[in-house]
């Protein structure tokens, strides 16, 4: 086993948060669930103009980045060839990006809404079942997507510009924080990074496990007990984890395009089997509705709220804030992952390809998904706000399935497809916690072993908890996790404009070794070496 690449001190604190998370949470578990809970609706509460601004700065930054100079660097040197074709780039994207929480928030996300709508709107109202069918596509769409594409700028920069082979958080925050990065602030940031992660990785695993659980109870009958949910994480843990071991062309590659066609099946399959002109009509509707409030909802808070007497819904909290910070731990992984599999982009095709395809992708989940849900409550075919309230949502979404033809094949492969979402999330991620806790990556890989370990690594903490806990708690997780995370995004946006400013000045006086920008497709004629 080589251990001469290891980043002891990263690894080692990297586990030792993992267990000092852990272990409290299983010996008191009432006392963490409630920490877990104040510390919540203590950031939610107080910082939500900071998880709010976030979003939009990100946004605004990508859209400048994108239009402007930078957004011209291409990715390599003159003449590289894109490592991957634009589906398999675009399937491993969203695969990596995206992972079972698509399928559960995508078709039931509106009866929330439906029933506690935001701007203070009526319940059950045409305007509030218009936000229901809106708002997910907005908690989903270019604010989510542009905060998971802000990290990949630095890293690919350093990764293919500046040729370094360092797959690090802390390494693409040199230009601001200068050789501190190899010191203990460079292990602070890439250790809590890690906890960020971890958090993000247990709210998915926290959702998406009951979910499978009630398909496989469905299809076989076993009762949803605690050893079928452990033996769910377990399976999923073994696949992933064996896509991971074969790496990034032959297991995470092969399993993102296997997932991808598992998605289009179902989306068309309900597609055109479902109410196919009141999805596609309510989804396009959204779009203009969400156009039209794009900015009201990405600064939506309730300011009155914090006065006596004024009622408060919570929903920017227990949504957008929630949901903002959720993407925000997921992102400095999806970075890397972006950046390693973007050789030979330019960062405007790298940015509006994130940007495009990932908010189109999530809009027809939930165009389609929550649309037909959503006709089937209010046709009155099947009431799923009263299924949901008395069942609770993994058997609600189940249940909705069934109301398509041939629903026993539809729940199997919408479980199959389920099991594999989370694979293909955690594949990548145990992927790229490997390369983070190692000096540098040689070819781009780290070492199988390691990758192998942050698989199960990240299985420990949900397993845990659903024995010795409240796996509940851990579907918030994100919040806790994330607040440290926005100020490394701030630090990684001013790390890629300081980088790029240096470089492209450099570039002009003819000084540059390695930049290229690529101009309208013809090569760079004031490259230095032609
Ligand atoms: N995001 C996209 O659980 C998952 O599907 C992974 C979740 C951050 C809301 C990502």
């Amino acid at each position: 086993m080589n251990t001469k690449l290891i980043d002891w001190p990263t690894f080692i604190g990297a586990l030792v948060v993992l267990f000092a998370v852990t272990l409290p949470l299983i010996f008191f578990p009432e006392a963490g669930a409630q920490a877990i809970n104040f510390a919540n609706d203590f950031l939610t509460g107080k910082f939500g103009v900071l998880y709010l601004s976030l979003g939009i700065f990100a946004f605004i930054f990508l859209l400048y980045v994108g239009f402007s100079k930078y957004g011209k660097i291409k990715l390599g040197k003159r003449g590289t060839e894109r490592e991957f074709g634009s589906f398999s780039w675009a399937a491993m994207l969203f695969s990596a990006g995206i992972g079972s929480s698509i399928l559960y928030w995508g078709m039931i996300e509106w009866a929330y809404y439906y029933q506690a709508p935001p701007f203070n709107v009526e319940p059950g109202t045409k305007e509030a079942i218009e936000l229901a069918a809106t708002y997910g596509i907005f908690h989903w769409g270019p604010i989510a997507w542009a905060i998971y594409t802000l990290p990949a700028l630095p890293i690919a920069y350093f990764y293919f510009v500046r040729k370094s082979p360092v797959l690090k958080i802390s390494a693409a925050s040199r230009p601001i924080i200068g050789n501190l990065a190899d010191g203990p602030l460079g292990v602070v940031i890439d250790v809590l990074f890690i906890f960020g992660l971890l958090g993000g990785a247990g709210t998915t695993l926290a959702l998406g496990t009951p979910m499978i659980a009630e398909g496989v109870h469905d299809i076989t009958g076993l009762p949803v007990n605690l050893g079928l949910q452990s033996g769910i994480m377990l399976l999923c843990t073994i696949i992933f984890a064996i896509s991971a071991y074969s790496g990034l062309n032959k297991g995470i590659k092969v399993l993102s395009d296997f997932n991808i066609w598992l998605v289009l099946f179902i989306l068309v399959f309900i597609f055109v089997f479902g109410p196919t002109v009141f999805i596609s009509e309510t989804t396009f509707t959204s779009l203009g509705i969400l156009l039209d409030n794009f900015f009201h909802m990405a600064t939506w808070l309730e300011p009155l709220a914090q006065i006596d007497g004024y009622p408060a819904s919570n929903f920017p909290e227990t949504w957008t804030v929630f949901y903002w910070a959720w993407w925000t731990v997921y992102a400095p992984f999806v970075g890397l992952f972006v950046a390693r599999i973007s050789r030979g982009r330019t960062i405007r095709e790298m940015i509006f390809g994130t940007l495009i395809y990932g908010t189109l992708g999530c809009v027809l989940f939930f165009g389609i998904l929550g649309n037909f849900g959503l006709y089937l409550q209010l046709t009155g075919s099947f009431d799923v706000i009263g299924f949901m309230n008395e069942f609770g949502a993994p058997a609600t979404i189940i249940e909705i399935l069934h109301q398509l033809p041939i629903s026993n094949f539809i729940v199997i492969v919408f479980t199959i497809l389920a099991i594999v979402f989370l694979a293909t999330t955690f594949d990548s991620a145990s992927y790229i916690l490997a390369a983070v806790v190692q000096k540098h990556v040689p070819g781009g890989e780290a070492l199988r072993w390691n990758r192998l370990f942050w698989a199960f690594a990240l299985l420990l903490l949900p397993l845990v908890l659903m024995f010795y806990g409240d796996l509940q708690a851990l579907q918030t997780a994100s919040i806790v996790a994330g607040f440290p995370v926005m100020f490394i995004m701030a630090l990684l946006a001013m790390s890629f404009i300081k980088a790029a400013n240096t470089d492209l000045k450099a570039l002009k006086e003819y000084r540059s070794p390695t930049i290229y920008i690529n101009r309208k497709n013809t090569d760079d004629t004031r490259d230095p070496k032609s």
